[in-house]
């Protein structure tokens, strides 16, 4: 706040020369006869105003206008200072490609969990709309037709320990069952007794056999004597997982009529799902399958996993019921549930 006297002849004088110092926002205090004349000579009756005024409001008129001009120019320099970077690390950060009406669709993929590189692929093919986006992913996702996958001889269920094998399998020994197929069911995981446990279970309420073997190389035998009645379902363990499918590749070379199923947890993320799925001969499986959607939060790994493994998906396993919780996904659902159900 800043205060100052004025003195003038009359009232009005005094008030005009507040106004033009102090601007038309100053505060008239207080006002006072006085005497007053030229040279200090005080004998001449005039009138002293006190006035005040907010220090901030004290920048003139002109003085705010240049201000305002300085600090466009300011901008306008770092305007041209950001594009002239955005310019230069274009061929480093390639997410300044992408243009800003398909930045949307882009921050989209990215909240669902899609890899960034792959979300660039997407929205450079898509455009600015949610139908054109789920019909790029729909081109890109393969689906295994669920058909051709239950009639062949066997279908051998892998992967991690705890994924869903055990339970998927027997939720797809259900499904079969209930489309008249024949199934005998196989297990190699000798040493759980809780998932042999399930299989008797299984087997029971199927009225079909189930065979515990210890070793790969009782395989071919098994197959070779039911193949024609029914479809074999083979239930691994997870933490074999490498010996077994190294020696399905040995027993089993080629086309021989047994599909290899690779199940995911769908809670993983995609660095750790694809890590387990190297470290196994990942290039004899045939066709993956997601377990525990009913737990993952966003399902942009899908996409991601059905891209680093190029295999179809075949099922979706989205909860812990059997035989209710399975779905055989078309590539619309899939496409939907990757851009998160919008
Ligand atoms: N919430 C949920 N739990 C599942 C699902 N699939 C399997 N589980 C559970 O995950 C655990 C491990 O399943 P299991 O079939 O034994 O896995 P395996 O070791 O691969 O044979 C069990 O408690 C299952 O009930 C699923 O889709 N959703
Ligand atoms: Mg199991």
């Amino acid at each position: 706040m800043k205060m100052k006297k004025f003195v003038g002849q009359t009232f009005k004088e005094a008030i005009d020369l507040v106004k033009k110092e102090l601007g038309p926002d100053a505060i008239i205090l207080s006002s006072k006869s006085v005497k007053a004349g030229p040279f200090g000579i005080l004998n001449k009756d005039a009138v002293e105003v006190t006035a005040a005024i907010d220090d901030s409001a004290l920048v003139k008129p002109s003085e705010a206008q240049s201000e305002k001009d300085e600090i466009l120019k300011e901008l306008r320099s770092l305007k041209d200072e950001i594009g002239f970077l955005k310019e230069t690390l274009r061929p480093i950060v390639p997410t300044l490609r992408i243009s800003r009406d398909k930045k949307g669709i882009f921050n989209l993929l990215i909240s669902q969990g899609v890899d960034p590189q792959f979300a660039m692929i997407i929205v450079e093919r898509a455009k600015d709309s949610i139908e054109s986006l789920k019909n790029v992913i729909k081109k890109d996702i393969k689906v295994q037709d669920s058909e051709s996958y239950t009639d062949s001889d066997a279908m051998i269920f892998m992967g991690p320990s705890g994924a869903g094998k055990t339970t998927t399998m027997s939720k797809i020994a259900y499904m079969m069952a209930a489309r008249r197929k024949r199934v005998s069911l196989v297990s190699l995981d000798h040493q759980r007794i809780g998932s042999i446990a399930a299989l008797k279970d299984l087997s029971r309420h199927l009225r079909c056999q189930l065979r515990v073997i210890k070793n790969v190389s009782e395989l071919p035998r098994l197959i070779y004597k039911d193949a024609e009645r029914s479809t074999i379902l083979v239930d691994t363990p997870g933490y074999a997982y490498k010996n077994i499918s190294r020696d399905l590749k040995d027993f089993f070379p080629g086309n021989s009529g047994i599909k290899r199923c690779y199940l995911m947890d769908s809670t993983m993320n995609t660095n750790t799902a694809l890590n387990y799925w190297q470290n196994g001969c990942s290039d004899t499986i045939d066709t993956i399958a997601f377990t525990k959607l009913d737990m993952a939060t966003q399902y942009g790994s899908l996409y991601n996993l059905s891209m680093l493994t190029g295999r179809p998906m075949s099922f979706l396993a989205t909860g812990p019921d059997v035989p209710n919780d399975i779905k055989v996904p078309n590539a619309d659902f899939l496409a939907n549930l990757i851009i998160g159900g919008v």
